[in-house]
């Protein structure tokens, strides 16, 4: 048995949450080296270690793995999460590609200068209520089945549910027009595996606040 993932990456959600929520949901246990200064990330890239000399940076299976979407794909594959057949599969990317986009718009908010916040706010929020929320709503609404896709768990109802949770933080009054991704959001939340990680002490990770992202901004040289 090869040993457990190793994730390379700084102390926060960022890119590389969604790899930790794959692998939680899967069952994987994994660990961690987290990035603390620029010198640390600058050590990897002289180690040759990063292909783009970027992280996320995902040790596993004898595989330096970088680039979200490709480590996502990897995981996925390997624990039976992506679907039955390639028709599956298509609807799982296209309906992962929404959620990444949504994901971004939220990740990105901390980095949005001051005078353009309260605006770019606003924005987020329309494109969540009247946008992406109800192009899933649509979904599940469609065959009434319990996951997404194909009547059973993959991966696009685990970046749905960890999504939910954003917009959840982000406004809780967003979500009660969407009473099937609440249904998710509860039944996703009690499976063991995503049980587990949702209880303190887990490797999930905390909102942005101002200290990470000072350090972020050191790190990443931002
Ligand atoms: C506010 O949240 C964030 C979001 C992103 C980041 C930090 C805080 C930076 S993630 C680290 C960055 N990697 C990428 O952008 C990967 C994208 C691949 N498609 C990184 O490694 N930067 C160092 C560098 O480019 O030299």
């Amino acid at each position: 048995m090869a040993g457990k993932p190793k994730l390379y990456y700084f102390n926060g959600r960022g890119r590389m949450e969604c790899v930790r929520w794959l692998l939680a949901a899967a069952g994987v246990e994994f660990e961690e080296v987290f990035l603390q200064t620029a010198e640390d990330l600058d050590k990897l890239k002289n180690d040759g270690h990063l292909m783009f000399q970027q992280v996320p940076m995902v040790e596993m299976d004898g595989m330096k793995l970088v680039q979200t979407r490709a480590i996502l794909n990897y995981i996925a594959t390997k624990y039976n999460l992506y679907g039955k057949d390639i028709k599956e599969r298509a609807l799982i990317d296209m309906y992962f590609e929404g959620m990444a986009d949504l994901s971004e718009m939220i990740m990105l908010l901390p980095l949005c200068p001051p005078d353009q916040k309260d605006a770019k706010v606003a924005q987020i929020k329309e494109k969540i209520k009247n946008r992406y929320l109800p192009a899933f709503e649509k979904v599940l609404k469609s065959h009434g089945q319990d996951y997404l896709v194909g009547n059973r768990l993959s991966r696009a109802d685990i970046h749905m549910v960890e999504l939910i949770y954003y917009v959840d933080e982000f406004d809780p009054s967003l979500l009660t027009t969407f009473p099937l991704l609440k249904a998710l959001k509860t039944r996703i939340s009690n499976l063991p595996t995503v049980k587990k990680f949702l209880q303190p002490g887990s490797p999930r990770k905390p909102p942005m606040n101002e200290k990470m992202l000072e350090q972020a901004k050191k790190i990443f040289r931002i």
